[in-house]
């Protein structure tokens, strides 16, 4: 009954439905809720646990006091409730000392600073337990290249995650890394804007089976691409280390809709690959409910975000289970054990039998594929008349 249980996984981050509907044109519309009470309000409502940046607990100038009592809160509703931390992350963008980056910043003070926060965030983070430590570099980039630093900027990042993964081996902390790519918002060009450019740029670390991808559907929406392929070569890579669950209307803001609210096709697919490939990891909502919204709509969004994942996840196991798809799947792939053996690796005689082989290439070309019939059969599981 599309119920969901802490069994499913579902995180939210506090400042997802702690979100007060700011935005850059206008100011909150709603209050916002304490940590503690969005910990109770996400246990009753299903949820498995709570993600937070350092200064969503803990207010950036808290003294060593108050941080303690904050913590204290938190830890006794998290105590109460159940609810787990599986991740943490660092807030580097909203202070106007990382205006112009953090670990990319051209101010050797700023990056050493930006450091020192980030380790005192995983402190944070591994005090309750968490496990993966995510980077967005929200303010990483630049509007201006004639600055000069696109290639300074590359390394500084480098060499600051190489520092943060020693840290967190020596403190004993053990975090996978999850790199959340972003093309532009709020800077003009953000570094690594996709989930391919972060793949590409993991190889380059010094310990790079730490680190893996926090892809966004937004964000690759935002960048034109599609999202269940940037997570299809997440999972080929061993990589998808954690996820945010949202929506986006292409060419637009980083808009953080509710989990299908715009694209239920594209969340079908990407449920279906988290499910079909075994992902083990939370199925976190980074997304936040509309301007418009009262405290009562925050928690209609949290929960549509969850309900719309199980009804996908029930429609992943129809579609799984339906004859007639799973015909016109078969339909679909040819085999030939013959040619896929000559195929799969090479060697001199592979090479020299796939030479000498004739192909019929005008039956080739012929051959309807059936792709107008299947993807009419998943529209309408989807519409819900199959
Ligand atoms: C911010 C951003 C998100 C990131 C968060 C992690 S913060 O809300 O828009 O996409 O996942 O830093
Ligand atoms: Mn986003
Ligand atoms: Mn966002
Ligand atoms: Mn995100």
């Amino acid at each position: 009954n599309y119920t969901p249980t802490p069994a499913d996984k579902f995180t939210f981050g506090l400042w997802t439905v702690g979100q007060t509907g700011r935005d850059p044109f206008g100011e909150a519309t709603r209050p916002g809720f304490s940590a503690p009470d969005i910990v109770r309000k996400l246990a009753e409502l299903g949820a498995y646990g709570v993600t937070f940046h350092d200064n969503d607990l803990v207010p950036i100038d808290a003294s060593a006091a108050e941080r303690d009592r904050i913590a204290n809160d938190f830890r006794a509703a998290l105590n109460e409730t159940g609810l787990v931390v599986p991740m943490a992350t660092t807030n580097l963008f909203t202070d106007p000392a990382f205006k112009d980056g953090a670990f990319t910043s051209a101010d050797a003070r700023v990056r050493a600073y930006a450091l020192q926060k980030t380790m005192q965030a995983m402190d944070l983070g591994a005090e309750f337990g968490a496990q993966t430590y995510v980077f967005w570099g929200g303010r990483e980039g630049t509007e201006v290249d004639g600055s000069g630093k696109l290639l300074d900027a590359l390394a500084w990042f480098r060499d600051s995650l190489n520092f943060l993964a020693q840290y967190s081996q020596d403190q004993g902390y053990n975090y996978r890394f999850a790199l959340e790519p972003k093309p532009n918002e709020p800077r003009g060009d953000i570094f690594l804007p996709t989930v391919g450019s972060a793949l590409g740029f993991i190889a380059t670390l010094e310990q790079p089976e730490l680190f893996g991808v926090n892809p966004e559907f937004a964000h690759e929406t935002m960048a034109g691409l599609s999202f269940p392929h940037a997570i299809a070569q997440a999972i080929d890579a061993g990589k998808l280390f954690h996820i945010d669950l949202n929506d986006q209307k292409m060419g637009r803001f980083d808009q953080d809709l509710r989990f299908g609210a715009e694209n239920p096709k594209g969340a079908f697919f990407t449920v279906k690959l988290l499910e079909d490939s075994g992902y083990g990891g939370p199925r976190h909502f980074d997304a936040h409910a509309l301007r418009t919204e009262d405290a009562e709509g925050v928690w209609a969004f949290a929960r549509g975000c969850m309900r719309t994942y199980l009804i996908l996840k029930d429609k992943v196991a129809q579609f799984n289970a339906d004859p007639e798809i799973q015909a016109a799947l078969q339909a679909y792939r040819v085999q030939d054990a013959e040619l896929e053996a000559l195929s799969k690796s090479y060697s001199t005689a592979n090479a020299q039998a796939l030479k000498g082989r004739t192909f019929d290439r005008g039956a080739l070309g012929q051959r309807g594929l059936g792709l107008e019939h299947l993807d009419q059969l998943t529209a309408e599981l989807l519409l819900g008349v199959r």
